[in-house]
């Protein structure tokens, strides 16, 4: 049975002069053709039900896709965002069993494929349990990958009875047998939020963490240029931004990043030639306010596409 289920978002219709992200997509390659970029979802909550958390981001790459399949390409870049566009191709999403490790094994093994090949995959989470099938991908194909998370959290906490959740993905990575995982940055984190037993954890395993009011421009650009490796797998929670501008997301951040940061930060990971993957996890849909959440995870994959097209 294949892995993949393949999406049904409605194309736009618009005039022949304005097309969408949506009529975009896949134009320049057929069936067979080695595409650049994948867009992938992973539809699970699991992991955030196992961590407690409210459940819900299951629904997001689907609300994700609606609002990004309606953005137009950047008109200032017109030629270069097309041409992207066109070799990029959505697989649809992942078919979910609902058992956290199976589905981020599964997600590893489509994603190795993809690595392999130097083609950059964008996968829409799901609970931030998806981080971990993104970083099994690596692990899969043997290559050895950097981890940058944009996040409220550490998310480095042991597993729970034995179960991955969404607050143990970089643990996991980070204790791999694969040795896969290399220098694990974490930049926004919330300091009421964070047990400092984790950001002692983060230094002993050689990572490095930015407090929310240390994170920058400036700081997230050097925190991307310092690691080691010639591949950097980025993942971004949607829990870093501030709620009033993301309330859609697991757990609610009442004083997190303002969106602008968060957008040139996507916009800059798209843009580093180092960046080999790129996720962006823990939009909930059940709690969003007028899809503002949704859109604003739209915005992102725009910018890390936008970044893409400029390399
Ligand atoms: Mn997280």
């Amino acid at each position: 049975m294949s892995q993949l289920n393949p999406i049904t978002i409605d194309t736009p219709q618009t005039a022949d002069n304005d097309p969408r992200i949506g009529q975009l997509l896949g134009a320049n390659i057929n069936n067979d053709d080695t595409p650049k970029v994948v867009v992938i979802g992973f539809p699970s909550d699991k992991g955030v039900a196992i961590n407690g958390g409210r459940t819900g981001a299951a629904d997001a790459p689907e609300a994700i896709r609606e609002q990004l399949y309606k953005l137009t390409p950047n008109p200032e870049n017109y030629n270069d965002f097309v041409d992207l566009l066109g070799a990029t191709r959505d697989v649809g999403d992942l078919n979910i069993h609902y058992e956290v490790e199976e589905d981020q094994q599964n997600l590893g093994k489509v994603l190795a494929g993809y690595v392999e090949q130097d083609i950059i995959p964008i996968i829409l989470g799901g609970g931030h349990e998806t981080a971990f099938g993104h970083f099994s991908g690596y692990a899969e194909a043997g290559l050895e990958t950097a981890i940058f998370n944009l996040d409220a959290h550490a998310d480095v906490r042991p597993l729970k009875e034995g179960k991955a959740h969404s607050g143990s993905p970089f643990r996991q990575a980070i204790e791999h047998k694969s040795e896969c995982a290399g220098m694990y940055l974490v930049a926004g984190l919330q300091p009421h939020s964070v047990a400092r037993s984790h950001l002692q954890y983060i230094q002993k395993s050689g990572g490095e963490y930015l407090l929310r009011d240390e994170t920058n421009i400036t700081s997230i650009s050097g925190f991307f240029h310092q690691h080691e490796n010639d591949r950097l797998m980025v993942t971004f929670d949607m829990d870093a931004v501030d709620q009033s501008q993301a309330p859609g997301v697991s757990a609610p951040c009442a004083n997190g990043l303002p969106s602008d940061l968060w957008l040139i930060a996507a916009y800059l990971a798209g843009r580093n030639e180092q960046v080999t993957s790129f996720d962006l996890s823990e939009v909930n849909p059940r709690h969003d306010r007028d899809n503002q959440t949704a859109k604003l995870a739209a915005l992102t994959i725009w910018n890390f596409l936008l970044g893409l097209s400029q390399r």
